[in-house]
């Protein structure tokens, strides 16, 4: 296991491991029968002392998508932290806006994950240390900063969703600090990068330049698109990932060279992507439908800042007409009638992935969403293809497919994070009875799995990591709708991290 060192103030006193309690204050030792306090100590565990990392073994850095989901579940324990998550991700934002997907911790070796900060050279040599601005390496032209390594690909972008929600925990101290007034600036730059710099279709959606950037890296959504791809030699790098997963759960050698190739190319081009060719570009109905629950929740932010002080940089109605727009350009590129499901695009061909995924599930977060829409996704979520409520979670590929897998990731596990996606979009359509079923899954699985990284489909035995950041924060956040939870919250160190 690869020991992550803490990586700022705070993390000394609170950074105890699961179980082993953290004195007067913390958490206290974890009981079989609590799963709450199991997972605020999952939490807790993951703590560097400035933001969490998805796993001790697998996944030593930040995350972007974690953080937000991390963020999400944090606040009912310390809304001073969950702001902290948030505010140290979007301190490694690129000048044109993106917020990298991996924010590395420069205290950790670098070989502990691949690729790692020598691969990406987003910052230039300059990298950990060096003065703020710009940097000199390979994410210079496009304003990657000189004093934190970064990737340059991108994640979904639930991160106004998730900064909403943290604010909502505790409002005054939240006005307090200035909270949303900071982060909403950057928000703001960030969906401005997807929805110009990605639109690539010219469409009106966001397009992803690599499968890492949907976040479900290896669905077999991506078979095709990758096919095209000239792996990079397998002997060209080491792949860190198998010295933590079993190979049977983790993506193939051959895929793994086809992503190494593309980031490679991605990188050498300057991390540019205007004026260049990328041997992958789709529209993923997942990233597009987290970016109009994201521009629904700055309609909010904006409408807050506009209560509190002078007027924001764009008004509430703005976002509700960019969350409108995305909607309608959402149903008319992706949305395939006929299967009653969002399918990708293949920016290439131009021409639909057929494939049923449980990204094209997750636009139910869309609440301006037809009607017919949102009723044709809820029989698909209840049909053949998914099986809601007869089996636990929602696998991410489907059951029936020519590529469905129960053990390899992302190609049939059912994952937290899509099961809390799915529980929220069926809510806001009406569907509480089906929601209420996820909700009580989510609860039930993620403890009796250790928090783990993903389930079998079938059975909800849990596979890959365990004391998975995301599950715990997911759970924390579905248990928290219980009248009994406040009583829980004393369980937590009243003082966050400052
Ligand atoms: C590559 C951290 C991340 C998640 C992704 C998940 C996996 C990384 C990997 O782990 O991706 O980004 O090495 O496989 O697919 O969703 O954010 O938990």
């Amino acid at each position: 296991m690869t020991a992550v060192p803490a990586r700022g103030r705070g993390a000394t006193a609170l950074s105890a491991a699961p179980g082993g309690g953290s004195g007067a204050g913390g958490p206290g030792p974890v009981r079989a029968d609590d799963p709450w306090r199991a997972a605020a100590a999952v939490l807790l565990g993951n703590w560097t002392g400035s933001s969490t990392v998805p796993s001790r073994t697998l996944y030593p850095h930040q995350w972007s998508w974690d953080s937000a989901f991390v963020a999400i579940g944090l606040r009912h324990l310390s809304p001073r932290r969950a702001q902290r998550e948030l505010e140290m991700l979007l301190g490694a934002q690129w000048g044109d806006g993106r917020i990298p997907h991996i924010v590395f911790n420069p205290a950790v070796p670098h070989a502990a994950y691949f690729p790692g900060p020598d691969f990406w050279r987003s910052a230039g040599s300059g990298g950990a240390g060096s003065s703020a601005g710009t940097g000199t390496g390979a994410g210079a032209r496009a304003g990657a900063p000189a004093h934190t390594q970064t990737s340059g690909l991108v994640q979904p972008p639930v991160h106004a969703l998730a900064a909403l929600l943290v604010h909502r925990a505790d409002p005054a101290a939240s006005a307090r600090r200035g909270f949303l007034a900071r982060v909403y600036p950057r928000l703001l730059a960030w969906h401005r990068y997807l929805t110009e710099d990605r639109d690539l279709g010219g469409g009106g959606l966001a397009a992803i330049v690599h499968p890492w950037e949907s976040g479900m890296d290896n669905s077999p959504c991506w078979d095709g698109p990758l096919a095209r791809i000239e792996p990079a030699p397998a002997a060209s790098f080491h792949r860190a990932d198998l010295d933590h997963g079993d190979p049977a759960d983790r993506p193939t050698d051959l895929d793994y060279g086809r992503y190494v190739r593309l980031a490679a190319d991605y990188r050498d081009a300057g991390y540019a992507d205007a004026g260049v060719r990328h041997g992958f570009a789709v529209e993923d109905p997942c990233v597009n439908a987290l970016l109009i629950a994201s521009e629904e929740a700055m309609a909010e932010i904006a409408a807050e800042l506009a209560a509190a002080g002078p007027a924001p940089a764009a008004a509430p109605g703005a976002h509700r007409e960019r969350a409108a727009r995305l909607t309608e350009a959402l149903v008319a590129r992706l949305w395939d009638a006929g299967a009653g499901i969002f399918r990708c695009r293949d920016l290439r061909t131009d021409r639909p992935v057929e494939e049923y995924s449980v990204a094209g599930l997750t636009p139910l977060l869309a609440s301006g969403l037809p009607p017919a829409v949102a009723g044709a996704l809820r029989n698909t979520l209840a049909g053949e293809h998914f099986r809601v409520g007869e089996l636990p979670l929602v696998a991410s590929y489907d059951l029936k497919g020519r590529a469905f897998d129960r053990t390899r990731y992302w190609r049939g596990p059912a994952w937290f994070n899509t099961a809390w996606l799915l529980e929220r979009g069926l809510r806001r359509h009406g569907a509480d009875g089906t929601a209420d079923a996820l909700r009580r899954a989510v609860l039930t699985g993620a403890a009796a799995s250790g928090f783990a990284e993903y389930v079998d489909p079938l059975t909800g035995t849990g596979r890959g990591a365990r004391d998975f950041s995301w599950t715990a924060a997911l759970a924390l956040d579905l248990a928290a709708r219980d009248a009994a939870w406040p009583a829980a919250r004393g369980a937590w160190p009243a003082a966050g991290p400052r």
